[in-house]
């Protein structure tokens, strides 16, 4: 297992939609694998494979809590086939925006058709946390930060803020 370095906003990959996966096999979970390892150190509740550069539609997720007692979901191919009409609001972060947080309003409650770790076809319904982070993680897959949802004021502003922040870390490097 490796840990992969996470891209940060603007970087027009981020924007890109993430293509279908064929097949489950052993090279697909390696990765899945990596993208768990690079979340639990970011540490980070989800992270979409796009955040790692690569453009398929791969999403971990750990809500729990307790650092005991993880419960890794690897979602392949996920589908949102319902959202309910009732909303509710959290406070977001995204590793690929780090330090910014906003509150964003989305379904309360998402239905979800997805292919598991071991290549089965399952479906789960969520709420709370979970379905906002699920909602989160789909809109990777497609394109969408959650910046996209701000004004555009806000959202240049954390723009310009990354933008600064990703000059000082290139300092750092070199
Ligand atoms: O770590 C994360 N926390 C979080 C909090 C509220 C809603 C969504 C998230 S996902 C985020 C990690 C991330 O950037 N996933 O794409
Ligand atoms: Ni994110």
């Amino acid at each position: 297992m490796s840990q992969r370095k996470i891209v940060i906003e603007p970087d027009p990959i981020l924007r890109k939609k993430s293509e279908m996966l064929e097949t489950v096999d052993d090279e697909l979970r390696a990765l899945l694998d990596d993208m768990l390892e690079t979340m639990y150190d970011a540490p980070g509740i989800g992270l979409a494979a796009v955040q790692v550069g690569i453009l398929k539609r791969l999403i971990v997720i750990d809500i729990s809590k307790d650092k005991e007692k993880k419960n890794p979901l690897f979602l392949i191919n996920p589908e949102i086939i319902s959202s309910s009409k009732k909303t509710s609001v959290h406070e977001e972060g995204c590793l690929s925006l780090p330090g910014h947080f906003a509150e964003i309003e989305r379904p309360a409650e998402c239905q979800i058709k997805f292919i598991d770790y071991n290549g089965k076809e399952k479906k789960l319904k969520a709420d709370g946390l979970l379905a906002t982070c699920i909602q989160h993680e789909v809109d990777h897959l497609n394109g969408i930060l959650f910046i996209d949802y701000l004004s555009k004021l806000k959202k240049d502003m954390i723009v310009k803020k990354l933008i600064k922040h990703k000059k000082e870390l290139d300092k750092v490097i070199l």
